[in-house]
């Protein structure tokens, strides 16, 4: 019996590596799998045996125990995510961005996600410095890439060695383009980007495990998987006292706020919210490389520029933190920067709102649905709707029984100072 890794998985059958053979073989699982419900996902390590390399088939006996498992899109043993975002068409957008990290770092709590800023051609290398300089600093590897020009892959290479990858990210980030530059036989399909609305067009519709780099690194097989891009509703949240955690500048400071459950919202003396500082606007002082002269945002950015530089001029004479350069940043000691802040109320609201969500729908509320008569469910209702028991109303007959509910607060004192003076009378 030999072991391999599921390269696809779907009804007919599943795509099973060999690595004895480094052959791919089409396998069935074993009925008993399917009886005993077994999910057989990308990723998984499954037994095989019957294997035969001249038909290149084989059949899963078993699957082994899983190390991690990605719901949104399933895949199994995945050892880091790499968060591709495109930093122009579609326009890079901090929020989507930040909310990738988030339902990453709940997906996979174990790997910090890489992030690949990808389209680096279409940007200057201060902004390119200005994308390093906000998350950097905050303990992630970022890459800067460009599937079109090959900038940046060789350390993409490093960090992809021997490792499952699963690029994730929206869609017409560039994904499938970078992977193809990895392994240009994949040949993955790539989408043009829909010029009306500046998005991609969903091109890649399913996961699958590919090896690439075989070259580069023979001994240790290297796997990535392209993924579907996600909408707002398969994002992952946390419970919203949980959010914090994701931020790791707002998780370093929030140990020093006054009160131990502040979320750093509105909250009195939030070391968060004392720590917030403008973002760097660096970025913003010399002309991206792509656009025409005269163009009216530029000019606007410029003007915003030049008060920013004047504004940050102002802050650091009042002795004020500013963070100027990515540089000082990873010097800097605690600080908050304005838009990661402003992400974080954003995404706690939306956790807050998926919270309440789920609380009215969760099993709890569920439960108080009780079975009559073998699968017929009925909602129980609230006590004031609901019929008494024939045994209430059996003691509701005998006028000796008083029920503590049929008493208002009034009867309740009284009764409770004629029973304490009946007491004491028999005493
Ligand atoms: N300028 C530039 N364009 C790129 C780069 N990488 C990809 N593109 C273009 O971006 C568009 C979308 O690329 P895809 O690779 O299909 O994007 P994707 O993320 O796989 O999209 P989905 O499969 O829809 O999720 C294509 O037109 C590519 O040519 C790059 O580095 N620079
Ligand atoms: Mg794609």
């Amino acid at each position: 019996m030999t072991e391999g890794t599921v390269l696809r998985s779907h009804a007919g059958g599943h795509l099973v590596f060999e690595p004895q053979s480094k052959a791919s073989l089409l396998c069935q699982a074993r009925k008993r799998l399917k009886k005993e419900r077994v999910s057989i996902l990308t990723g998984d390590r499954v037994d095989l045996t019957d294997v035969d390399l001249e038909q290149g088939t084989a059949v899963i006996t078993g699957c082994r125990e899983r190390w991690s498992l990605l719901t949104r899109p399933p895949l199994a043993n995945v050892d880091q995510v790499v968060i591709v975002q495109a930093v122009r068409q579609p326009e890079w957008n901090q929020l989507w961005c930040d909310r990738y990290i988030v339902h990453f770092q709940l997906e996979l709590p174990h790997a910090k996600p890489i992030l690949c800023f990808n389209k680096c051609d279409l940007i200057n290398e201060g902004q390119q410095r200005t994308l390093r300089g906000i998350y950097e600093p905050l303990g992630y590897e970022v890459v800067l890439l460009s599937a079109r020009t090959g900038m940046g892959m060789d350390k993409l290479h490093a960090l992809l060695a021997g490792n499952i990858t699963v690029f994730a990210g929206p869609s017409g980030v560039g994904k499938s383009s970078i992977l193809n530059k990895l392994e240009s036989s994949l040949n993955l399909k790539i989408g043009v980007m829909d010029n009306d609305f500046g998005v991609g067009r969903q091109t890649t519709t399913y996961s699958k495990l590919y090896q690439v780099l075989a070259d580069k690194f023979p001994d240790t097989p290297t796997w990535v998987a392209d993924t579907p891009g996600f909408n707002l509703q398969e994002i992952r949240y946390p419970v919203p006292a949980d959010v914090m955690w994701q931020f790791p500048e707002i998780a370093a400071l929030a140990n020093d706020c006054k009160f131990s459950n502040c979320l750093h919202l509105v909250e009195q003396e939030c070391a968060v919210i004392d720590h917030i500082v403008e973002d760097d606007e660096s970025d913003e002082e010399s002309e991206p490389q792509q656009d025409e002269p005269g163009d009216r945002k530029n000019e606007e950015r410029e003007e915003r520029a030049s008060d920013e530089t004047a504004d940050r001029q102002n802050r650091q004479e009042n002795g004020e933190a500013a963070m100027a350069d990515s540089h000082e940043r990873q010097s800097a000691p605690l600080m908050v920067a304005r838009s990661r802040y402003e992400n974080y109320v954003l995404i706690q609201a939306e956790a807050q709102e998926e919270y309440n969500f789920r609380r009215t729908t969760s099993q709890k509320v569920e439960s108080h649905v009780k079975s009559v008569g073998g699968k017929k469910m009925i909602p129980k209702l609230a006590d004031s709707y609901r019929f008494a028991s024939r045994r209430r109303e059996k003691q509701k007959l005998n006028p000796s029984v008083v029920f503590d509910d049929e008493l208002d607060e009034d009867e309740l004192t009284e009764a409770g100072t004629d029973s304490a003076s009946s007491d004491s009378e028999n005493n």
